[in-house]
């Protein structure tokens, strides 16, 4: 039996062991012909007890990609992803998209249809190593990663696995893409590049410009009304510490604006809740922390002539191609290291700070009071998703981590943990909650990982492979499905640009039912979960409970199918 010691290595070794020396812990693979070397190699390590990344089956690369994605924000750690040539990257973008947009560091990873048509071991032989190849397979994934490659020579295997995961590594930081044709992969290489260490260190952002500091330093400490906001300031959780003492220290309010992190703690007396809009037109210095839409423009906006000062890794998100939002002061940091730097230089007096704290937390209190009240649903009532979201705030408890795929009323709960929420990437692109969840849980298998889900979200997840693989890998999470029984954002926009149309008037709107809706908890019960499906708001948090208990308690995953408006 050939073993791995005495086998020369060949490209696919190089791989996987250079994954592993970059403290990748996990390979989320759907795999193809392509994949033969890596299947080989992978063989082989287990033969010689060798160890290897941890490899995961994923029946759908939505999953896959979406997965790593979990893993990444949780951990702030790049995983990798592979999918089989062209069709298994078409499949993934959407969740690249996704990546891309949210700074999720990857390295992606994609089969390419073997280059020669016979004469090399891996060459072409099916009939769809012809029709799978295209002039330009990267091309597909091209705008959503930092940098992409086809590896050229098996040689070059450990350099480019250094070199891409680097790049991953560096701010902004987001997915790599590398295509893998199978004769380089299978090609033999010289061992030694298997135990290297890592040759390549990311970039990192270094101490924010002093001069930008001052500038912003001096706009703040004019500022009678300044204003925060931000999306994904808790991206990295050194910041919410950072943010929680710069917001106290200064008296300055903090909105979060369709957050995707756990910014600041929803009971930090200088959290304005999570809508811009009341407050902007009042600010007098608005300070943008990692935000790519800080206000919508047409909605409502600061005074012309404010001052904004915008930091972040892309503080002026170079990649989007439009983008209006003013900018006085730019500042490329990550938000903890510019926060502190900010704080020293801001000058008011004590006083003066005192009295505005007063007036910030009053306001803080009143928004909290008017936020709880009237959840309960009346006598008779149905189900609403700010009632929904209390009831699994109280069933999940504080040490749980929430993904949330839109419709968690984040004004219905008190979300104070770093890491204890993540929302949606602005790129949008659904299906993305459930798998995010099933990471999450890979990355801190002790926590409680609740995936909260529109019926339209969760139907984009591919749930038979979510399920299957939360089966298989042994990782129960709680999913919730709020179900309208529609795409309720369809029906949200057409309303809004049309109030007084022929759908309005009807109270119809084409294109945005999903019934009849299934029964959703029988996809979790097939893969040997626990369901349940709930309409009366009364009988939730019971409901809640023992599915909690059942995740908790017996390891199993859960589903609750809450029927709600
Ligand atoms: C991949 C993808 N396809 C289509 C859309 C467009 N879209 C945005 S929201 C939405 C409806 C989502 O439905 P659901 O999760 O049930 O939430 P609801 O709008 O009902 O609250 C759709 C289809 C999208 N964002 N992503």
């Amino acid at each position: 039996m050939t073993d791995h010691r005495d086998t020369q290595p060949i490209a696919a070794d190089v791989l996987l062991a250079r994954l592993r020396a970059n403290d990748v812990s996990y390979f989320f693979a759907n795999a193809g012909t392509d994949f033969a070397p890596i299947v080989e190699s992978l063989a082989r390590a287990r033969q010689a007890g060798a160890k290897t990344i941890e490899p995961i089956i994923c029946g759908h690369e939505n999953a896959a990609v979406s997965m790593a994605h979990g893993v990444a924000m949780v951990t702030g750690q790049p995983q990798a992803v592979m999918v089989h040539v062209n069709v298994g990257t078409a499949n993934a973008l959407c969740g690249l998209m996704n990546a891309e947009r949210e700074q999720i560091p990857m390295l992606f990873m994609a089969g390419r249809t073997p280059i020669v048509e016979d004469g090399l071991p891996g060459n072409r032989t099916l009939n769809i190593h012809w029709a799978q190849e295209m002039f330009d397979q990267n091309g597909i994934a091209r705008e959503a990663v930092r940098w992409d490659y086809e590896l050229r020579h098996g040689s070059q295997t450990g350099a480019i696995v250094d070199r891409a995961l680097a790049i991953a590594k560096s701010p902004p930081r987001g997915p790599v893409y590398l295509a893998l044709p199978r004769e380089i992969l299978a090609s033999t290489v010289d061992g030694s590049a298997i135990s290297d260490p890592p040759s390549m260190a990311p970039r990192d952002l270094g101490a924010p410009n002093p001069a930008a500091i001052d500038a912003a330093a001096a706009i703040l400490s004019r500022a009678e009304n300044p204003l925060i906001v931000t999306a994904s300031a808790g991206r990295d959780p050194a910041a919410v510490d950072a943010l929680a003492g710069f917001a106290d220290r200064h008296a300055i309010p903090v909105v979060e604006f369709r957050p995707r992190y756990l910014n600041l703690p929803a009971t930090h007396p200088m959290h304005w809740g999570y809508e811009v809009g009341p407050h902007i037109e009042a600010a007098d210095a608005v300070l943008v922390l990692d935000c790519d839409v800080p206000w919508i423009p047409a909605l409502a906006a600061p005074k012309p002539g404010t001052p904004i000062i915008q930091v972040g890794a892309d503080p002026l998100f170079a990649r989007y191609p439009l983008r209006g939002f003013p900018s006085t002061v730019t500042i490329a940091a990550e938000i903890a290291a510019a926060l502190d730097a900010l704080s020293s230089q801001i000058d008011r007096r004590d006083s003066e700070v005192e009295r505005r704290r007063n007036r910030l937390t009053a306001k803080h209190d009143e928004l909290r009071a008017a936020a709880a009240s009237g959840l309960r649903p009346a006598d008779g009532g149905v189900t609403t998703f700010a009632w929904a979201t209390r009831c699994l705030a109280d069933a999940a408890g504080q040490n749980a981590t929430f993904v949330s795929e839109y419709p968690l009323v984040r004004s219905a709960i008190d979300i104070d943990r770093p890491g204890g929420f993540f929302g949606s990437s602005p790129a949008g692109g659904l299906g993305w909650g459930l798998p995010a969840a099933l990471g999450a849980k890979l990355a801190e298998p002790d926590r409680l990982v609740v995936a909260a889900l529109g019926d339209g979200s969760y139907i984009f997840s591919n749930p038979a492979a979510c399920h299957q693989i939360s089966a298989n890998y042994g990782l129960p999470v709680l999913t919730v499905v709020f179900n309208n029984e529609a795409w309720m954002a369809v029906e949200r926009a057409t309303r809004a640009m049309y109030p007084d149309g022929a759908a309005a008037r009807e109270n119809r709107f084409p294109l945005s039912r999903l019934a009849p809706s299934p029964d959703f908890e029988q996809f979790c019960e097939a893969c040997g979960g626990w369901g349940a499906r709930v309409d009366d708001p009364d009988a939730l948090p019971g409901v809640l409970e023992k599915a909690v208990d059942v995740v908790e308690g017996e390891g199993r995953q859960a589903l609750v199918n809450i029927l709600c408006r």
